[in-house]
């Protein structure tokens, strides 16, 4: 073999490695869990097979016309020159608005069930859940239930759970993979979609509109779980449980009131101009990326530019804050737990 041909061996075997590390998906399209992202994959089955049916084509007829076509050994001088076919140009000017035509019926057919609203008089069967995108966390309000959070969405299983999505400051762009997505949320407009999932489970989302520079790190959760246990995060959250647990708690509470109180709510009802924390005990992620523990919830506290750049939660010093007032801070804040 020479040596090209080694190289691009070589190439093929470093991509296939790579292209081995899309193996078990985290954000993947490709693996549905839901009705709508079902929808969307089978979209863009339907693209990928017409696609692949008119590249084959259109290959065989290339290598077909270059072998026939080819110069021969004593041909002189150039082939007969032809000027225009109506046959062919109907041809193919026809076939390409068939395939539009195969394309666009399901295509806007989709889109428009996707975008079907909230049916208010329909009560009981359907869940309506307002996100609200800011840099670069996600608000997250059920306005039957009263509910105000951020991050996780909590959502029952089977049914249908339908967003209204908006954004406080740039556009942004609400994408479950698996479950379905994206839709872009703009500051004073709201775009509808509506997303389920037909088993309990974590669905990882992402925001997925460059909106700054911590864009990379704006995620957040679908957490889906059976009707009888959202009933109980309901039950949980609207009753939410605030008060401090134990001696260092209670000084954290302090600290919380004086120091956070301004942008932060623990009651998981209040709109409060930064995320509400109730349930942050309970929550995966700190900032919706570091791991939740006690150690990067301090992390976070004392400089959340280190950890998210661009955001805009001022840090310890600027604030005042001490490592005791820290040490108590995070006592009380992972005491919010959902039970
Ligand atoms: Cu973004």
């Amino acid at each position: 073999m020479s040596r090209s041909m080694w190289r691009t061996l070589f190439l093929f075997l470093v991509l296939a490695l790579v292209l081995t590390g899309c193996g078990k998906p985290y954000l993947s399209a490709l693996d549905p869990a839901g009705p709508v992202a079902e929808k969307q994959l089978s979209l863009i089955k339907l693209s990928l097979y017409i696609m692949i049916v008119v590249i084959a084509v259109v290959m065989i007829i290339y290598v077909y016309v270059l072998v026939k076509f080819r110069q021969r050994p004593g041909q002189k001088g150039y082939p007969e020159q032809v000027e225009g076919s109506h046959t062919l140009e109907i041809i193919w000017t026809v076939i390409p608005i068939i395939l539009l035509i195969i394309l666009a019926i399901p295509t806007v057919v989709t889109t428009f069930t996707l975008a079907e609203t909230y049916p208010e008089e329909e009560e009981g069967d359907a869940l309506l859940i307002k996100v609200t995108a800011h840099q670069y966390w996600w608000e997250v309000e059920y306005p039957e239930q009263g509910i105000v959070t951020a991050q996780d969405i909590y959502i029952p299983t089977g049914q249908r759970v339908y967003f209204e999505l908006t954004s406080k400051d740039v556009i942004h762009s609400f994408w479950v993979p698996s479950l379905g997505g994206k839709t872009d949320t703009n500051p004073g407009l709201t775009n509808n979609m509506w997303l389920q999932a037909d088993e309990p489970g974590v669905y990882h989302g992402k925001c997925a509109e460059l909106c700054g520079p911590s864009h990379a790190l704006m995620d957040f959760k679908v957490i889906a779980v059976e009707p009888e246990e959202f009933e109980q995060w309901v039950a949980t959250m609207t009753n939410y449980d605030d008060t401090p647990k134990t001696v260092l708690a209670e000084q954290g509470r302090a600290v919380f009131e004086q120091s956070c109180i301004a942008c932060h709510a623990t009651d998981g009802v209040t709109k409060s101009p930064y995320p509400n924390l109730a349930g942050i005990g309970d929550r995966e992620k700190i900032a919706g990326i570091l791991q939740n523990n006690e150690e990067n919830l301090a992390r976070w506290i004392e400089n959340p530019e280190e950890v998210k750049e661009g955001n805009y939660m001022p840090s310890a010093s600027e604030l005042g804050l001490n490592e005791n007032d820290i040490e108590a801070l995070v006592e009380y804040l992972m005491q919010l737990k959902l039970q």
